[in-house]
């Protein structure tokens, strides 16, 4: 495992790392930054021992009139577990990401309806006040292990 200086002027970082709540065998999701101000990366994975399964999602909304030969069928819960209403004839689609570009000098967001790390099916309960440890893969900077705390936001 690589270990990264901290504040180490020019490094990508990762920050304001939350994760939803969610119960044992259901599904969360993991929002942060990241800020890269050094040359572009990619993010190619993430990794949790609190679910089952980690992948990369875009969240997208939907019209009646969009294309849909390039999503996926994802038959998994939404990202959250407060979909609210939405529009008819609108829907939010996840769609699994093999990887995610880092363009150098740019933050990329992984925020509710948009970019997200996805958990399927939690381990345990997720509580607000817990730690989950996720461990973020880039093509560069190599592995970055976050401590993300569960918050409703
Ligand atoms: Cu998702």
């Amino acid at each position: 495992m690589l270990t990264l200086a901290a504040c180490t002027p020019g490094e990508l970082t990762v920050t304001d790392a939350w994760a939803r709540p969610g119960l044992a065998g259901n599904n969360s999701a993991i929002y942060f930054v990241v800020d890269n101000p050094g040359a572009d990366d990619t993010l190619l994975s993430a990794a949790s021992d609190a679910a089952g399964e980690v992948q990369m999602h875009m969240t997208m909304m939907v019209g009646d009139s969009a294309e849909h030969s390039m999503e996926h069928d994802m038959d998994h819960s939404m990202e959250g577990s407060n979909t609210g209403t939405l529009p008819e004839a609108q829907v939010m689609r996840m769609v699994q990401q093999e990887n995610v570009p880092v363009p150098g000098g740019e933050k990329v967001s992984f925020q509710p309806g948009g970019l997200h790390i996805m958990l399927l099916g939690l381990n345990s309960d997720l509580a607000a006040g817990d730690t989950i440890e996720v461990t973020l893969t880039f093509e560069k900077v190599g592995t970055i292990t976050l401590q993300v705390p569960v918050e409703q936001r």
